[in-house]
C-alpha cells in the first residue's frame, strides 16, 4: 500500500480537527498572513536576522520606577479612591473615568491580578449571567453578548473583566496600584457633624500586599497613606479581604455592628445592591457585595449585573461630592 500522501502530523491535525480538509499545498505568503497588520505578517517566516533593539538593565529598571513612583507621587492626593477592583470597582472606575476625565481616580487593589471574583461565572464555569437592564452597561463597554431574553450571557466572565479593565487602564485620570492593600481608613472629625459618629473619611492608608500579610512575622514595616475627599469601597463580601471598610467601621466604632449578608435570593438581592450603594459616613460610598455585609442584603449567587450596576451608581454618588 502506497504510503500515505500526508504527514503523521497532517494525518493527527485531520483527527484533531474533524472533517476539516488540512491545508493543500501551503499558500502564497500573502495568504498565510492575511488578517495580521503588515509589519508583523513581514516578521513571518523572517526569523534568521531577527534581533530586538539593543538595552541596558537599568533603563528597563528606570523605565518602571520613574513612572510607579511619579504615579505615587501624584496620587497622593486624589480626588477619588476606589478600593477594590473587583467588577463593581471597575465599573465604577470606568464610568467616573468617562463623567469626569478631569477627577484624578485612584483604584487600590489587593490582589496582584484585578477582577476580584468575576473571572469565572458560577462554580468556575466560565460563562457570565447577566440580567437586563445590566446589558445597557456592556453595550457601553463593547462587551460582546448573547441575548436570552431577560438576561443576557456573556461567553466567558473574563471577556466582561479583561475588557472593563482595559478600558479603565487606558484612560489618562485613572492609576490602579494593584498588588496593594488598603490598611486603614484616613478620618478627620466631621466638624458639621452630619453624623452621630462625627467622622469623615479623608484618604486611605496602604502597604503592599506581599507587606501586609506579613505584620506577624516582621516589625516595623508602616504604611503609606493617599489623601481624597471622596472613597469607594468595593471589597467584596466577608472573606480574608472582603468587606474591608465596614468591618472597619465597625471596629473604629463609626458603625454598630454589621448586618450580614442573608442567604442566596437572585431576584431580591440585585434591585438591594444597586438600589442601595451609598455614602455609609461622609466620604465613604460603599458598593457591590461589601454592601450587602452592612444592610443585611441577601446574595445573588452567580450573577453579575448588580455589581456593575452598583459601580455606575457608586460613580454617581462620588461625582455628587464634586458638583455639591
Ligand atoms: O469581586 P469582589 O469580591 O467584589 P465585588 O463587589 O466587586 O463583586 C462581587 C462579586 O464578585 C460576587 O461576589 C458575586 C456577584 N457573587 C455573589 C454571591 O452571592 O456570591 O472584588 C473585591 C476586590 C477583590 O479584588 C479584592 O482583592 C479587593 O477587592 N480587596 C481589596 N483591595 C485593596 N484593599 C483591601 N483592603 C481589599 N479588600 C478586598
Amino acid at each position: 500500500m502506497a504510503p500515505s500522501a500526508i504527514s503523521p502530523s497532517q494525518q493527527h491535525a485531520q483527527l484533531a480537527v474533524g472533517p476539516k480538509k488540512v491545508k493543500e499545498a501551503a499558500a502564497s505568503v500573502e495568504e498565510r498572513t492575511a488578517g495580521l497588520t503588515k509589519p508583523l505578517a513581514e516578521m513571518l517566516g523572517n526569523w534568521d536576522n531577527f534581533s530586538f533593539a539593543p538595552i541596558r538593565e537599568s533603563t528597563v529598571s528606570r523605565a518602571m520606577t520613574r513612572r510607579y513612583f511619579a504615579d505615587l507621587d501624584t496620587h497622593a492626593e486624589s480626588d477619588i479612591i476606589i478600593i477594590g477592583a473587583g467588577s463593581c470597582g471597575l465599573s465604577a472606575a470606568y464610568t467616573l473615568g468617562k463623567l469626569r476625565p478631569d477627577l484624578r481616580i485612584t483604584v487600590i487593589e489587593a490582589g496582584v491580578s484585578p477582577g476580584g471574583g468575576a473571572w469565572l461565572g458560577g462554580q468556575l464555569f466560565s460563562a457570565m449571567v447577566m440580567r437586563k437592564p445590566a446589558d445597557v452597561f456592556l453595550r457601553e463597554v463593547g462587551v460582546p453578548f448573547e441575548d436570552e431574553g431577560d438576561y443576557v450571557v456573556v461567553k466567558h466572565a473574563a471577556l466582561f473583566t479583561s475588557t472593563v479593565l482595559a478600558r479603565v487602564l487606558a484612560m489618562d485620570n485613572v492609576k490602579l496600584f494593584n498588588a496593594t492593600t488598603v490598611e486603614d481608613l484616613i478620618t478627620r472629625p466631621d466638624e458639621d457633624g452630619e453624623t452621630k459618629a462625627g467622622v469623615r473619611i479623608a484618604g486611605v492608608v496602604t502597604n503592599w500586599t506581599l507587606v501586609s500579610m506579613h505584620h506577624d512575622d516582621q516589625s516595623c514595616m508602616d504604611p503609606n497613606t493617599i489623601n481624597a475627599p471622596v472613597i469607594i469601597s468595593t471589597t467584596g463580601h466577608d472573606g480574608p479581604f472582603g468587606a474591608f471598610s465596614v468591618k472597619r467601621l465597625v471596629s473604629m466604632k463609626q458603625l454598630e455592628q454589621l448586618g450580614g449578608m442573608r442567604g442566596l435570593d437572585m431576584q431580591r438581592a440585585e434591585d438591594a445592591i444597586v438600589k442601595n450603594t451609598r455614602e455609609i459616613v461622609p466620604g465613604l460610598i460603599v458598593g457591590g457585595m461589601e454592601l450587602s455585609e452592612i444592610d443585611g442584603a441577601n446574595r445573588m449567587g452567580p450573577t453579575f449585573g448588580a455589581m456593575a450596576l452598583s459601580g455606575v451608581k457608586a460613580a454617581e454618588e462620588a461625582i455628587r461630592v464634586f458638583d455639591l
